[in-house]
């Protein structure tokens, strides 16, 4: 018998390239100049980012396996040629013809393979007829492999260490990514009526880090391995959970370890647990849907967005505020007043999606009952493009296109660029918080983990962990602070410029004059800057928006491991299962301030300059 042999495979690359497999517009390998710094040339930030689940799943099946992720076609056809029994392809759904090709090479050269396919794609609801396969995981992949290879499908599941993103540059100039990725869970509750993530478990959550302990693991392995200590945290709603946000926030209390996290939450959940309490756990982005100013959604209702984004931002974390075009009430008039009503909630990031019905949503069912679907290819379902069904006020393709690239360009002109913006919320948050731990310690008021509150104490002592947070919180301004000089010198008009000038201001009063090297860095971004500008100029002249990247490619092999077959035989496997242990790190318990060895914890033995300042992630 073959001992069997899977590959798990993201779709081939080029991205982001007008082909016969994908779309250039909307579909790059990035977030940020994807659909959030898009229009903002030279001061968008470039960052890709890997795909994350197929680690996880190779990381917890038995099987022998293969990860190749953003292969070249030509490198996903040699791998086939090294012999496997299994190929599973993730995919989404733009990307569907990629699928297709893949599949379809797989059949006419090594008709004995099995295909697997699997992710966000799997809800097309005609893919039978679209692209060829043996098996479909539309539900979560790691118990449904265990269950398809014979493996026990409860057995504990281990967190891989992911660094990212796969790629990162800055004015042209490329950094070494340093950032974690953490996978807490799938799926959302709130099930809002276009969201795709949630209506694709149910409208439920299916946690694979059950407890603030299991994440605090996760954070503490990576950080072992490769000393990360800023991650992305890759859940739609991570403060969903409060009980597990505010058990991961006692663990590095408990361990001195004062993570950093850019996440996503829905904004009565960041209502409920407190500012005080996002700042305490490191939250340094949080990525909120504010949708649209007349939104029906339960999760903005009775929330005053704008004086919450503030909030957020006068305490140092970054907001990036999504925001969705062409819903059924804006017309002419109104899609501007709302797109006027985002940019003046001010958020550091802003996203503009246009409203997009992915089979299997509420609002796919709802236009599809009114008739109202149109018959626009999938591949062209990334958000960025024409509308996919009839809209009473904009009949016009041209128009979906280029309102939603206007606002990019509107939220641009008058905020100016996205990164000195973070850079503001860094040093003003920074000044604060350092201002506000003081104040506490006069009145002797201490954290109380029940109440979530800053409290008066019988006895107060030191805020061990709060001096922690804040050597993080400076760091961070450090590290972003080079950029401040070229966001300057490149500023799109005067009120930018003098933005970034008084910006530098601030930074000398609150941390002192740029050291030597800090004014080198400033330099180098300066010169790269103008580099990229040229580069810029050349691609537009050739009528692209900004400079096609590719990101770079991986192959990563996974031994067979025996110890996950199941001793019993395979039973079903649930995909909507709660209850999974994670693999546990056993972990001393420590006095707070203290490090692993019990020692007082200093800025260097915790941890510095890990994470990437501009590290922000997507949500939807
Ligand atoms: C990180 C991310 C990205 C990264 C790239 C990641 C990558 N390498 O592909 C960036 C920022 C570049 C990106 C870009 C885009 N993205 Co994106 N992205 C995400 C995000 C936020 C997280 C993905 C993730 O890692 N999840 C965690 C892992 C563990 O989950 P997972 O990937 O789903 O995998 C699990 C299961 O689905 C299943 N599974 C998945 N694949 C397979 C394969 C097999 C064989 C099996 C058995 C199982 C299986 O098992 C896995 C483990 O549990 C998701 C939203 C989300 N929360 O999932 C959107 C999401 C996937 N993106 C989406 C979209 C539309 C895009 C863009 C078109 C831009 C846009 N409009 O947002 C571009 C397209 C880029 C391109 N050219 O392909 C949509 C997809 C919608 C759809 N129905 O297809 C999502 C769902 C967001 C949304 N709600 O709209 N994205
Ligand atoms: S849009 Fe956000 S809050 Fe709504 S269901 Fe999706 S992830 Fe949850």
């Amino acid at each position: 018998m073959t001992q069997d042999r899977l590959l798990l495979c993201a779709v081939f690359g080029p991205y982001g390239v007008q082909d016969a497999y994908g779309e250039e517009l909307g579909c790059q390998m990035e977030l940020l100049d994807n659909q959030i710094t898009r229009q903002q040339g030279i001061h968008s930030p470039r960052q890709s980012y890997w795909s994350f689940g197929l680690y996880m799943m190779a990381e917890n099946v038995s099987v022998e396996t293969t990860v190749l992720d953003f292969p070249t076609w030509e490198a996903f056809t040699a791998e086939l040629a090294k012999g496997y029994t299994h190929v599973g392809i993730s995919f989404i759904v733009p990307n569907v013809l990629k699928a297709k090709r893949m599949a379809e090479h797989i059949r006419a050269h090594h008709p004995e393979t099995k295909i697997i396919l699997g992710g966000y794609g799997t809800i097309i609801p005609d893919l039978d007829q679209i692209v060829p396969h043996d098996e479909l995981c539309a539900g979560e992949g790691v118990r449904w492999l265990r269950e398809y290879f014979g493996d026990d499908v409860d057995a504990p599941l281990c967190h891989p260490v992911l660094t990212g993103p796969a790629s990162q540059s800055i004015y042209g100039f490329e950094t070494q990514p340093k950032g974690g990725i953490l996978l807490p869970g799938l799926g959302c509750e709130n099930g809002c009526s276009f969201c795709v993530t949630s209506h694709k478990f149910q409208k439920r959550y299916l946690p694979l880090l059950e407890t603030g302990r299991d994440v605090f693991a996760a954070c503490r392995k990576a950080e072992d391995h490769d000393r990360t200590t800023g991650f992305s945290v890759m859940d739609e709603n991570f403060l969903k959970q409060p009980r597990r946000a505010r058990e991961l926030l006692a663990e590095m209390e408990t361990h001195g370890k004062p993570y950093v996290f850019d996440l996503f939450s829905s904004a009565e959940t960041i209502q409920e647990l407190g500012t005080d309490f996002l700042v305490r756990l490191g939250v340094h982005l949080v990525w909120i849907g504010v949708e649209s100013k007349s939104n029906k959604h339960s999760k903005v209702q009775g929330i005053d967005v704008k004086a919450l984004i503030g909030e957020l931002q006068d305490k140092g974390i970054v907001v990036q505020a999504s925001s969705i075009l062409f819903q059924d009430h804006h017309d002419p008039q109104t899609i501007q007043e709302d797109i006027d009503w985002v940019i003046d909630l001010d958020a550091n990031l802003t996203q503009f999606m246009n409203y997009t019905p992915y089979p299997s949503t509420g609002l796919y069912q709802q236009l599809a009952r009114e008739g109202r679907l149109k018959k626009v290819h999938y591949r062209h379902l990334h958000g960025q493009g024409q509308l996919a069904f009839e809209h009473p006020h904009f009949p016009e393709p041209h128009d979906h296109v280029e309102i939603l690239r206007q606002a990019f360009k509107r939220k641009y002109e008058a905020d100016g660029p996205s990164v000195l913006n973070m850079a503001i919320t860094a040093i003003r948050g920074y000044q604060r918080a350092r201002r506000e731990h003081q104040e506490r310690q006069r009145l002797a008021q201490i954290w109380n983990p029940e109440t979530l509150r800053y409290e008066t104490a019988a006895c107060p002592q030191p805020d061990r962990f709060m001096e922690l947070r804040l050597r993080k919180m400076r760091k961070i301004t450090l590290n972003i602070r080079p950029i401040l000089e070229a966001a300057a010198v490149y500023a799109p008009n005067a009120a930018a410029r003098a933005k970034a000038r008084k910006t530098m201001a601030l930074f000398n009063r609150v941390l002192g004059k740029p050291s030597l090297k800090d004014r080198a860095r400033s330099l180098t971004l300066v010169a790269t800057g103008a580099l990229e500008a040229a580069r810029l100029s050349w691609h537009q002249a050739r009528g692209h928006e900004s400079i096609p990247r590719q990101p770079p490619s991986k192959r990563v092999s996974y031994p067979l491991d025996l110890s996950l077959k199941a001793r019993e035989p395979a039973r079903q496997a649930d995909p909507w299962a709660t209850g999974w242990t994670a693999e546990r790190v056993e972990l001393p318990k420590l006095e707070p301030g203290l490090d692993v060895r019990g020692l007082p914890a200093t800025e260097s033995q915790n941890g510095t300059g890990d994470h990437p300042p501009l590290d922000q992630r997507h949500a939807y």
